[in-house]
């Protein structure tokens, strides 16, 4: 579903895990056109609407290789990376507790390295590359992850993995129930 803002801009639905559309491997962009820019612009919407500090194209059914990303405290610093790669990873790893629009509400532990430099191309197409470490650098590999079919979940142990499922499905049948109030009239 879409929902359209007077802006011109629009909010996408994001995906829940566990949604089979959350494993597709996304391709690479190859025109860097107007469809591209207001991708990425409803993208941005979307994030900031959740609200988020990431967003792959992925999560909202578009399986185009295109993130954005703003951990700013005042989401005024996006940043768009198109056909992403990580050239360079550190050896040192660090534990963040991450979190995923499709799968609200839960927070783990998972390790990845510490730093990395990214290459990627911006909306116009120009290469760029890019050094991070902090919350930048586990968000571009969280959300270079989804780009490859990959949800943060699947690094928790398979207990924890099922119980997240469990949940999800249990919210999901709720979410269902006030949809079908809502469409009769009851709510
Ligand atoms: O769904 C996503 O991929 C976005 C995800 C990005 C992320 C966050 C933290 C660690 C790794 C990856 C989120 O934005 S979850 C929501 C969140 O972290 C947040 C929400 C509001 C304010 C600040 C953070
Ligand atoms: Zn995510």
């Amino acid at each position: 579903m879409v929902l359209l803002l007077k802006s011109g801009m629009a909010l996408l639905s994001i995906l829940r895990y566990p949604d089979s559309r959350l494993h597709k491997i996304a391709k690479p962009v190859t025109a860097f056109d107007q469809r591209i820019k207001q991708l990425v612009a409803d993208m941005a919407e979307t994030m900031y609407e959740a609200p988020g500090v990431g967003l792959a194209a992925t999560q909202v059914d578009v399986h185009e290789q295109i993130l954005v990303i703003d951990v700013s405290d005042t989401q005024s610093d996006l940043r768009v990376f198109i056909n992403p790669q990580i050239v360079w990873a550190s050896e040192e790893r660090q534990i963040y507790d991450e979190g995923c629009l499709s799968v609200p509400g839960i927070y783990d532990g998972v390790e990845r390295p510490a730093r990395i430099k990214a290459r990627a191309k911006d909306t116009d197409g120009k290469p760029f590359e890019i050094e991070a470490e902090g919350l930048m650098a586990v968000c571009i590999q969280h959300e270079m992850d989804h780009l490859k079919g990959k949800v943060f979940v699947e690094y928790l142990s398979p207990l924890k993995r099922n119980r997240i499922k469990a949940r999800m499905a249990k919210e999901e049948r709720e979410l269902r129930k006030d949809r079908e109030r809502d469409r009769v009239g009851m709510r």
